[in-house]
């Protein structure tokens, strides 16, 4: 409520209200202490729930505890909301088709300081905290690298007071489970809303109009200018659905505004009546689609019409919504970019450039060139990725089809841009068709990332060397022409939840040490670069690996039935199945371990102590990712079931990896695994988790991994492996993999192991089609690259055998990576590329 006795409704905004309803208004947080929090707790039990104490199942608790975690933060956001209307700032709007936010209760709590006064709160209803945060399901609305980012970045904002509303699909199922059945992925649907979702809140009064297909006409408008109009075919409902995102501890709370698909007319009763019950509600299904679940794949594009439909949706909402809902009704636009920046998380948003266009230009009636300088001026694109299947490319027909006016607006931006090009570059004609946002071969497509560049003010890569491939080698033709455009922004993780949340015995150490202020000033981490060379810090900072390792081994055998001791280094590697990532690669090296003792070539005891464990999804239309999955269970049955190993080698592949499991594997490891080929990551941000907990990295010089080591200094980081210039090199003068086979005697051992079924009962057919793939395509170069990973992993023997030296590594790497926060990264997205401001 304003001091003027409005009430700030936060979708529609300032109204009068009679004058005995403001006491009724005033939102104010329930106390802060424990018996301020049972009588909330019983309240929402109660009345929220409709349950008695005595009666309430685990999931009525969880509920009520959830709302009740809700009242305390409530007042902020209400107040951030009414701040932004009292006194409008620039704002970011980052536009993702994907968030991977991973559990919330416990980051709200975090964010409210209140995890003590819960604890003992529900300790005197009997209650234990630990049994109720088991029951909420993750909102697993994203498929890994880039959904995380943004669930990382939107919390960076929201610390740092910077207002920012995340837009993105409300999948009614999110990222599959992955369950293995005889060591094969087989994916189950991700029922994630089945027993309700308390952190959302839905907004049907702020629903969106959004339209598709139909085709456009010409008209002469009444003041004479030649105007378009789109007549669209059929159309659906956009429901908002708001989830807070708590700054720590700083009173702020922004918004993540996801968006729910529903058909206009969601029941016709008069074809009800006709006795025809499915096709009452066959709009209803159909519109439905739109936001039914997420599409699995994080590399390769499916073209599917719905993933474009679903792209158009919540960005056609998301725009709607910012100038037509937040923005006051008379708001000039031709001012929009002094209150809005929209950042485009790869190319899956970007047709909101054309939609922008159609909005000024059609809607607004703006002049096209305009309306172009405010688009231009309120967009931004970041790349996320270096493979050329993963840009993806609409074919034109389709995009006509789906969206005619859109395709008209898109035609004409690269008309004009075209014309520019010609005009700076007469007679090249070959620069216009390699820069032209609409392909000619192999079919005539549109190619968002072209028209992603075109249209934003500014263009970055995720990480040093992957902003300077962008500029070589993806998009060369356009750095040529706008050098100043192109700019890099390294990426970042967000310190609550991947180590003050999900390592709270390292987070205690060092708040001991240095104090607590790490927690929003990353590099305060720093400080602890003395205490390396104290010998009680090293041995201390060892009890708490270990007191992460059993507390993980304890899970792996609840979750999976995995008895696995808790000495042996632990040496992880998690990420999506991707051949350039080379899961394969690690496959080897364990398959050469254990060739090494099952050949009698070493004994057992001469080997280091390992257990590896592996956690990935594939894209379940990604063959060869899933044989790769079937082999690494393979291999893992056989290694933990020979008793020469017991204790020695074991492998670990814990199923449905996702930010859950993650927030225990991640304190527990000793070694990192970041081996992609050279120039195919584009950063990690597993890279940077890893490292923040003190885990050592074995790794190419790829992605953020170059910035690791240069930060962590070369003695603390086990390089090894081709460089990317050197990848360029050997695939133009053509990469023979079996050259590298033939060469080294333990590469073909294992290989030929692996070929004669060792891993498949005697059967060489089972993963005959993953070996000739290596022998014989092999992409990304894990045969070329095997014999320097052997040998790194052997300096990583070495190394682990001085566990204090071990230790002091570790540390150094923990005090050396408070640049990897994303709290730095979305201070240089401020600099570099929005240029807002926080709210204090
Ligand atoms: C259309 C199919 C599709 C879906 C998702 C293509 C590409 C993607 C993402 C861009 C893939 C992705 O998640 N990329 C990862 O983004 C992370 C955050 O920037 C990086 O750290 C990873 O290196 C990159 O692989």
């Amino acid at each position: 409520m304003d001091d003027q006795g409005y009430v700030i409704d936060p979708v529609k905004g300032p109204r009068s209200v009679p004058t005995h309803e403001r006491a009724l208004e005033a939102v104010r947080a329930p106390a802060a202490d424990v018996d301020g929090f049972v009588r909330e707790f019983l309240r929402e039990l109660n009345f929220g729930q409709g349950v008695s104490l005595a009666r309430a199942t685990v999931n009525d608790q969880y509920l009520a505890l959830a709302r009740t975690v809700r009242h305390y933060l409530m007042a902020r956001w209400l107040e951030a909301i009414a701040h932004q209307r009292r006194e409008p700032v620039k704002a970011v709007g980052y536009l993702s088709a994907e968030y991977l936010l991973g559990r919330q209760l416990d980051n709200a709590l975090l964010a409210a300081d209140l995890e003590g006064v819960v604890t003992d709160g529900l300790a005197q209803c009997g209650l234990s905290l630990d049994t109720l945060r088991e029951q909420e399901e993750e909102p697993g609305l994203g498929n890994g690298g880039l959904g995380r980012l943004a669930a990382c970045f939107i919390d960076s904002l929201a610390t740092l007071s910077v207002p920012c509303i995340g837009y993105g699909i409300r999948y009614e199922y999110g990222i599959f489970r992955q369950t293995f059945v005889d060591g094969r992925q087989v994916e189950q649907p991700d029922t994630w809303l089945a027993l309700g979702s308390p952190w959302e809140f839905p907004h049907p009064e702020s629903s969106q109009p959004v339209n598709f297909a139909g085709h456009t006409e010409t008209f002469v408008d009444d003041d004479g200018s030649e105007r378009t109009r789109w007549v669209p075919e059929w159309g659906v409902i956009g429901v908002p659905y708001n989830y807070m995102v708590p700054g720590y501890r700083n009173g702020r709370v922004n918004t993540l505004r996801l968006w729910s698909a529903q058909a206009t007319k969601a029941f016709d009763l008069s074809i009800f009546n006709g006795g025809d019950y499915v096709d009452a509600v066959r709009a209803q299904t159909f519109a439905e689609n739109i936001s039914k679940v997420l599409y699995p794949e994080d590399s390769t594009p499916q073209g599917k019409e719905l993933r474009l439909q679903q792209q158009y949706f919540f960005v056609a909402c998301s725009l709607a919504d910012f100038m037509f809902e937040v923005l006051d009704k008379d708001f000039d636009l031709t001012r929009l970019p002094e209150r809005i920046v929209f950042q485009l998380n790869d190319t899956h948003p970007v047709i909101a450039v054309p939609e922008m266009m159609r909005l000024l230009v059609d809607v607004k009636k703006l002049p096209w060139d305009q309306a172009w300088e405010i688009t231009r001026q309120c967009f931004n694109y970041t790349c996320h990725t270096l493979l050329p299947e993963a840009l993806e490319v609409w074919p034109v027909d389709l995009l006509r089809r789906l969206l005619p006016r859109h395709y008209e607006i898109i035609d004409r931006i690269n008309a004009e841009f075209l014309a520019d090009v010609r005009a700076r570059f007469p007679g090249d004609e070959m620069m216009v068709r390699r820069m032209s946002i609409i392909s000619d071969y192999p079919e005539r497509g549109v190619r968002m990332a072209h028209l992603a560049t075109v249209a934003s003010g500014r263009v970055n890569g995720v990480a040093e060397l992957h902003s300077q491939l962008l500029r070589d080698k993806v998009l060369p033709d356009f750095s040529r022409i706008w050098p100043e455009k192109f700019t890099n922004v390294t990426n970042g993780v967000t310190p609550r939840r991947f180590l003050r949340h999900a390592n709270p015995s390292l987070s205690g150490l060092i708040t001991e040490a240095i104090g607590d202020g790490w927690v929003t000033d990353l590099d305060k981490l720093q400080e602890l670069e003395p205490l390396a060379g104290d010998a009680s810090f090293r041995a201390r900072f060892r009890e708490v690996k270990r007191a992460n390792k059993s507390r993980l081994v304890n899970l792996l055998r609840e979750r999976d039935g995995y008895e696995l001791p808790v000495e042996p280094m632990l040496d992880v590697m998690v990420k999506r199945l991707h051949e350039y990532k080379r899961q394969s690669l690690k496959l080897l090296h364990i398959v050469t371990l254990y060739d090494r003792i099952a050949s009698g070539r070493v004994a057992a005891s001469q080997i280091q102590p390992r257990t590896f464990v592996f956690g990935a999804k594939a894209a379940p239309g990604y063959w060869m990712a899933k044989e790769t999955i079937h082999l690494i269970n393979a291999v893992a049955s056989t290694v933990n079931s020979d008793p020469a190993l017991e204790g020695v080698l074991h492998v670990a592949f814990p199923a449905n990896y996702n930010v859950t499991l993650a927030e225990t594997l991640i304190p527990a490891a000793d070694l990192s695994e970041q081996i992609s080929l050279a120039g195919k990551e584009a950063s990690g941000t597993g890279n940077m988790k890893f490292a923040l907990n003190g885990a050592l990295t074995i790794g190419t010089d790829d992605g953020a991994n170059v910035e690791i080591r240069r930060l962590v200094g070369e003695d603390n980081f086990f390089l090894f492996g081709l460089l990317e210039p050197e990848v360029a090199d050997l695939s133009a003068q053509g990469y023979v993999p079996s050259s590298f086979y033939e060469s080294d005697d333990e590469l073909k051992r294992a290989l030929d192991l692996i070929a004669a079924g060792a891993f498949s009962g005697g059967n060489p057919d089972t993963f005959a089609p993953v070996v000739s793939n290596l022998l014989h395509e092999d992409r990304f170069m894990a045969l070329a690259d095997y014999r320097a990973y052997l040998d790194a992993q052997a300096r990583v023997d070495a190394a682990y055998a001085d566990q204090d030296a071990w230790s002091r590594s570790a540390i150094l790497n923990v005090a050396r990576c408070g640049f990897f926060s994303s709290d730095r990264s979305m201070r240089d997205y401020i600099d570099r590329i929005w240029h807002t401001d926080p709210v204090s």
